[in-house]
């Protein structure tokens, strides 16, 4: 199986839509994005409307058809778990439906051999995909989101019909793609009047150099240019993105670095480790392409991570802090 082959088939690692147990865990609604900046937001759009995508338990509401072009999405987390949600390119003509029928039922018994300890036998599995489910794009999303926050992400969307997927698992291993977090969203060949919109803060990320944020960010609410300089797939197939995640102490970066390997049995399992708050980002891109996110930024100390195995590793967890503001000062 190509290299290629392996990274599209662990993204999309998804597909295995059972059942939707729409279990309801709202219960906060501690939103870092108020509705002023709504409102200023969607001045600053040229009056597209932010789209509004909510988790209420493993599920996603949405859209089902939106506008091509720049558009950007508040994924308001209002269930009990951390999730993302990346975009996944489907080739012309193809649909959900048909990767019901032609995908899941490959990852299904790929995904069991797996979890029973037979991960080559699993990987093997893999080769009975058809052939266009290697055509599928990866094209952004929201970084992982804690319970009670919305995540604010702003992507360039190109016509098309496109999945959206949650792969986070359950405790018991399940993706929540397969409990529910898996839809399609239709993208329409007219545009929005949306401009690429301006930042205040840069991040570059490379296989190279890692995630390198050019300046220490202001606090309160903050936007990132994410500038995607090259992309690849690691070892747990996917390929770099950035999320921004606030944290206690060293010790907890140290789960946070340890976490983020959904192909390890104990990883990337909501609840997440403790003292960790996930505050949005960008999903994977291809090289050369760009997004945008916006965050509250509060004092305290933030890392921005990519989700492959030990990012640290490779210079893709970078931190920063945002200090009390002395108040005899002002
Ligand atoms: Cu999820």
């Amino acid at each position: 199986m190509k290299f290629s082959k392996i990274l599209q088939t662990g993204i999309i690692i998804s597909s295995l839509i059972f059942s939707v147990g729409c279990k309801d865990n709202s219960h906060k609604t501690a939103e870092t994005i108020s509705l002023n900046d709504y409102k200023k937001e969607k001045k600053e759009s040229g009056n597209a409307e932010p789209i509004t995508v909510i988790s209420r338990g493993m599920n996603f509401e949405l859209p089902k058809k939106i506008k091509s072009g720049w558009q950007t999405f508040r994924y308001e987390n209002r269930s009990g778990d951390t999730h993302f949600f990346i975009l996944e390119k489907l080739p012309p003509g193809k649909s959900l439906q048909d990767s019901e029928k032609e995908i899941i039922p490959v990852f299904v018994d790929a995904m069991n051999l797996i979890n029973s300890g037979n991960m080559e036998q699993g990987l093997k599995k893999f080769e009975e995909l058809p052939e266009w489910f290697f055509n599928i794009k990866f094209l952004g999303g929201a970084g992982l989101i804690s319970p009670g926050e919305t995540a604010q992400t702003t992507l360039n969307l190109s016509p098309g019909n496109y999945l959206i997927e949650c792969y986070v698992k359950m405790p018991d291993g399940t993706f929540h793609s397969a409990m529910g977090m898996l839809e399609e969203i239709e993208v329409l060949p007219v545009k929005t009047k949306m401009q690429e919109p301006k930042a205040e803060n840069t991040i570059n990320i490379s296989t190279e150099n890692g995630i390198v944020l050019t300046r220490t960010p202001a606090s309160g609410k903050q936007r990132f240019q994410v500038n995607f300089l090259d992309q690849k797939a690691y070892e747990n197939f996917v390929g770099h993105d950035v999320n921004l995640v606030r944290y206690k102490s060293e010790k907890d970066l140290k789960a946070l670095n340890e976490w983020l390997n959904w192909l390890a049995v104990d990883s990337f399992k909501s609840p997440t480790p403790e003292n960790l708050e996930f505050l949005g980002g960008v999903q994977d891109l291809p090289a050369g392409e760009t997004a945008y996110f916006t965050a509250t930024l509060a004092p305290g100390n933030y890392a921005l991570v990519a989700e492959i195995p030990d990012p640290a590793s490779r210079k893709m967890l970078t931190t920063f802090v945002i200090e009390e503001k002395d108040l005899a000062s002002e």
